[in-house]
């Protein structure tokens, strides 16, 4: 038995709790084997919890992938993201929705510019501020508010709301997170849905107030 062991002498001392934590990684290994990076990655998440994200928010591309590729946001709180695009060769957009047209990925079917079914920014009030290198900014649905002369956001029509960065370029978009609730996916569609399917996407996990 454990308490009889010679003083000095070192057991393996195995308590409830690591045998828990033990058995919780063994569980997350499995699932990763069973349903893949991403979906395990998620049910961590939803086990062990994420950080709220509140205030400035730094969001990077790249190619391809964003950092960080999940959030989690709660509604009425005020956030600032500054997305800035990394690549030095590649445009990159942030576009967040639900239900991703599926056509591209079965190799049929037109390529809508509208990548989600469910536009996050459909009425959303948001203020975009300090530009730099824009390829072209498409406000859909949003209630968009321009910080300074319009020209350098190079507004454009078509799809889903998105700011497309030029290697290198950047912007900030504040907002109040809106009484939407649930998981949102973002993504990048660029170079017909290449990016996205290459791994530039993310969720965004919003909390009831
Ligand atoms: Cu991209």
């Amino acid at each position: 038995m454990e308490q009889e062991r010679a003083e000095g002498v070192v057991g393996p001392k195995w308590s409830r709790r690591q045998f828990l934590a033990g058995t919780g990684g063994l569980t997350v290994a499995g699932l990763v084997a069973l349903f893949g990076r991403q979906a395990s990655v998620q049910t961590a998440r939803a086990i062990f919890g994420s950080p709220i994200s509140a205030g400035k928010i730094n969001l990077y591309q790249f190619d391809y992938y964003y950092i960080p590729n999940y959030m989690t946001w709660r509604v009425g709180d005020q956030l600032e993201v500054w997305l800035q695009n990394q690549s030095h060769t590649h445009w990159h957009e942030w576009t967040i929705g639900r239900h991703v047209n599926m056509l591209p990925f079965q190799g049929f079917g037109e390529l809508n510019a509208d990548a989600f079914a469910v536009d996050f920014w459909q009425g959303v009030d948001v203020t975009l501020s300090d530009p730099v290198k824009i390829d072209n900014f498409v406000p859909n649905m949003a209630h968009v508010t321009y910080v300074g002369p319009k020209g350098p956001y190079q507004i454009a029509s078509g799809g889903d709301f998105s700011p497309t960065l030029q290697p290198g370029g950047s912007i900030k978009l504040s907002f109040t997170v809106p009484d939407k609730p649930g998981l949102w996916q973002f993504g990048c569609f660029v170079q017909e849905y290449i990016h996205y399917r290459t791994g530039m996407r993310g969720t965004i996990n919003i909390l009831p107030a």
